[in-house]
């Protein structure tokens, strides 16, 4: 009624008024007219809802998910480390190249050692990266120092790349006084604020929403720099993961979403994980440029990661990067892989497609590399492991007092009160604690 009631005095207005208005109103008639013309017959060729891009079809057809074709994996060494097309070598310099493979080999040796360590009872738990290493060294080697890394825990490659030492990684694992953790955290969650590495939350997916808003304020302070969050294939199942993939996507952030997808989530193979094609299929299902690489072609990984930098920094877009790879050692030391996997399929990673193996073919093609120095690192890198890892162990733990800092900065009275208790129950009952092998409480 009230619509009506105004179309009336529209009308009058327009009746009575002078010419101009009435030149005025009949303008905005004639062209509402031809507008609304206009836009029947393009509704007639092109469905106009928001939030959708595509075209009228007139037989009803599902997208049968089998019938496309798998995103395919980009290479560029084959199993012997020959460049398959020129056009696609990275050309890196001796030294980086020598660089990658003695970090991987080096990560190698201190898991060996680690993951002994904990079979002997002398650390609480520890995460081999055995198989990964050229998904680490490959995507760490084309960032930036200054790029910020959210890594889930399979990562201690990238961070060893930035510089992290042997000792700084046995602290942390031996939990001691030296630990920049001061010994409150699991083993391997490993952090450093001078490398830009964001310490580990192994919740799963924590870190992904996190890294998402990192690089929304990357974006902000234009400094130049992106943000990198690596992933489990596992984890993508977590909703947390959708959550950052859209946000980011949405927002425009300059961020790598670098998924290393090892075939396993513990015992939970990537069959019973989802019934796509991968972690890649779902990219552009998010409006995020994508690419899957050969996780153990060092060389493809730094390749992809160098492009997907460049886009993110040049077009504030995130990227996302499924690296293809294989989880050769057990999940964790509280995991028996040969409880679900055969001998025969780890044994074809590690002998057949290794990424520490197709890099040394690379260097010994290229006249870089010999029996004789692989020997002389060999020892000569275990020795390094050796020295940090004793050093480590004989390092005091922490004050046990350093429980209730660096939460609050003045300690509320009930921790307080704790904290007091804690350390006159300890003092009475000496005997039965270990405290010459703490530092010494204030
Ligand atoms: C929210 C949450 N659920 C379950 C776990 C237990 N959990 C730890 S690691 C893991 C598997 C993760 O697999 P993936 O993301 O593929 O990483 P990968 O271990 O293969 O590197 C699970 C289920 C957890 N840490 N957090
Ligand atoms: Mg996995």
């Amino acid at each position: 009624m009230l619509s009506l009631a105004r179309l009336a005095v529209r009308v009058a207005v327009c009746r009575t008024a002078e010419n101009i208005q009435k030149t005025t109103v009949c303008c905005f008639h004639r062209a509402s007219v031809s507008k609304s013309s206009q836009s029947t017959a393009r509704f007639e060729d092109k469905p106009e809802f928001p939030g959708s891009r595509s075209r009228y079809v007139h037989k009803l057809e599902f997208i049968d998910p089998e019938s496309q074709e798998g995103v395919p994996v980009y290479r560029v060494l084959n199993r012997e480390g020959k460049i398959i097309d020129e056009t696609q070598d990275p050309k890196l310099d001796k030294d980086i190249v020598m660089k990658m493979y003695k970090d991987m080999t080096l990560l190698n040796t201190m898991d060996r050692v680690l993951y002994e360590s904990q079979r002997q009872g002398r650390i609480s738990f520890y995460m081999t990266n055995y198989g990964e290493e050229g998904t680490h060294m490959g995507s760490a080697a084309a960032l930036d120092p200054g790029d910020i890394v959210f890594g889930q825990y399979r990562e201690a490659g990238v961070l060893m790349w930035r510089g992290f030492t042997l000792d700084e990684f046995m602290n942390q694992c031996y939990g001691n006084m030296m630990d920049k953790g001061k010994g409150r955290q699991m083993p391997v969650h490993y952090g450093s604020k001078d490398l830009n590495f964001v310490t580990i939350s192994s919740p799963l997916a924590t870190q992904m929403p996190q890294a998402a808003g990192a690089a929304y304020a990357c974006k902000m302070q234009q400094k130049g720099h992106v943000v990198i969050c690596y992933f489990g294939e596992g984890a993508a199942s977590e909703g947390d993961a959708h959550a950052a993939l859209n946000f980011a996507a949405v927002l425009d952030c300059p961020i790598i979403f670098f998924c290393r997808n090892n075939g396993y989530a513990i015992s939970t193979p990537t069959k019973d994980q989802y019934r796509g094609d991968g972690i890649a299929a779902r990219g552009p299902g998010y409006g995020i440029s994508t690419v899957r690489v050969d996780g153990n072609d060092t060389f493809a990984v730094y390749n992809a990661t160098k492009a997907a930098r460049d886009i993110c920094l040049t077009q504030n877009r995130p990227v996302l990067i499924e690296a293809m790879t294989y989880r050769i050692g057990h999940h964790s030391t509280s995991d028996d892989s040969s409880a679900y996997r055969s001998v025969d399929e780890v044994s074809y990673w590690d002998q057949q497609d290794n990424p520490i193996s197709r890099l040394r073919h690379y260097m010994l093609n290229q006249g870089w590399w010999d029996e004789k120095a692989e020997q002389e690192w060999k020892l000569g890198s275990r020795k390094m492991v050796m020295k940090a890892f004793a050093e480590a162990e004989g390092r005091k733990k922490p004050n046990p007092e350093e429980m209730f800092t660096d939460v609050y900065d003045t300690l509320p009275p009930h921790l307080e009160k704790q904290r007091q208790a804690m350390k006159e129950h300890v003092l009475q009952h000496k005997e039965h604690y270990p405290l010459e092998q703490f530092d010494k409480m204030t």
